[in-house]
């Protein structure tokens, strides 16, 4: 059921014990989203505690909390009044809503594909961040932001907007990030620590475009990494900032190998609707940024991403 801003924040000044989760592969808006909110929670003397079903990436470590965010224990139960999912749809958040046993399930999302399968939910799709939403939430709450709480917060529309460059970067994105900036939040500081990559990650990169490939007249760019060269380039972070550049490009993507047959799509757009690719394959997102998951051997696989592709290119 879709609810209001109001009718969010009163779930959550009902609630005195909390479970905050968002999707696996967490990025820089599902850690910020979950992390800023608990330390707004914290703050005003809830039991918050955030539990995420993946590894956190390295580059988070800059956030306050991190080291708080618990995987769930495989065959454990955990009980709130409240589970919040953050930046994603129920059933994305790997063992993490199966484990818990709430009273009330809230979920506050941004993406336009979000299947509304949650009890509550506070969809806001014309914000380019679960981050953003975030902060209006704590206002609507009568609460102040800390700056612990601003960190992650700005960290989350930081990333999800491209650092203030793509397309989903609205006056009110602005404005929220300054008021952020004002509590204290170093924006070159956040800056540093996300485009922060080692050495391997570097050469990964740089193996993952020497395989690049061009289809539909130059208008798509894909990188293909199937299960041997999987071993190779073990991040694909920031690959499709990479392809994007290149001159021409309506859709940049790459299809990358999990496990056996199964391969994980991410695309980009300068404008057609890559949800709707994703959607055929049950994957999800925005409009110019989705990603789904291929169940196939890598010919086949690789053989419907592109024909998918072409059909939205030529709609
Ligand atoms: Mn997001």
């Amino acid at each position: 059921m879709k609810i209001n801003l109001t009718e969010a924040a009163r779930l959550l000044h009902e609630a005195q014990t909390v479970i905050l989760t968002s999707h696996i592969r967490p990025d820089g808006d599902s850690v910020g989203s979950t992390l800023g909110l608990m330390h707004f929670l914290r703050g005003i003397g809830k039991d918050a505690r955030v539990m995420i079903d993946d590894e956190i990436p390295r580059i988070f470590r800059v956030l306050p909390g991190i080291d708080r965010i618990e995987r769930p224990a495989e065959g454990r139960r955990y009980a709130a009044d409240l589970l919040v999912v953050c930046d994603v749809e129920m059933k994305r958040t790997g063992a993490v809503v199966p484990s818990v046993d709430a009273a009330r399930v809230l979920n506050i999302d941004h993406h336009v594909t979000n299947d509304e399968a949650a009890e509550y939910l506070y969809l806001d799709p014309s914000r380019a961040a679960t981050c953003e939403i975030m902060c209006e939430l704590i206002r609507a709450m009568g609460g102040t932001i800390s700056l612990d709480a601003a960190t992650c917060l700005y960290t989350g529309i930081a990333t999800d907007t491209g650092f203030f460059r793509f397309s989903n970067t609205t006056p009110h994105t602005m404005h929220t990030a300054a008021e952020l900036i004002e509590i204290g939040v170093k924006p070159n500081v956040i800056a540093v620590a996300m485009e922060m990559k080692s050495y391997d990650e570097v050469m990964a990169q740089v193996r993952a475009i020497e395989s690049l490939e061009m289809f539909c007249d130059g208008r798509v760019a894909a990188v293909f990494i199937d299960e041997a060269r999987a071993r190779e380039v073990k991040t694909t972070e920031g690959l499709l900032d990479s392809l994007r550049v290149i001159e021409g490009t309506q859709i940049v993507f790459f299809m990358k190998w999990l496990e056996p047959d199964t391969y994980r799509v991410s695309m980009r757009s300068k404008g057609v609707n890559v949800s709707r690719i994703a959607q055929t394959f049950d994957g999800g997102g925005h409009i110019r940024a989705a990603g789904c998951t291929l169940h196939a051997p890598f010919d086949e696989a690789r053989r419907m991403i592109l024909a998918a592709i072409g059909k939205e290119l030529n709609a």
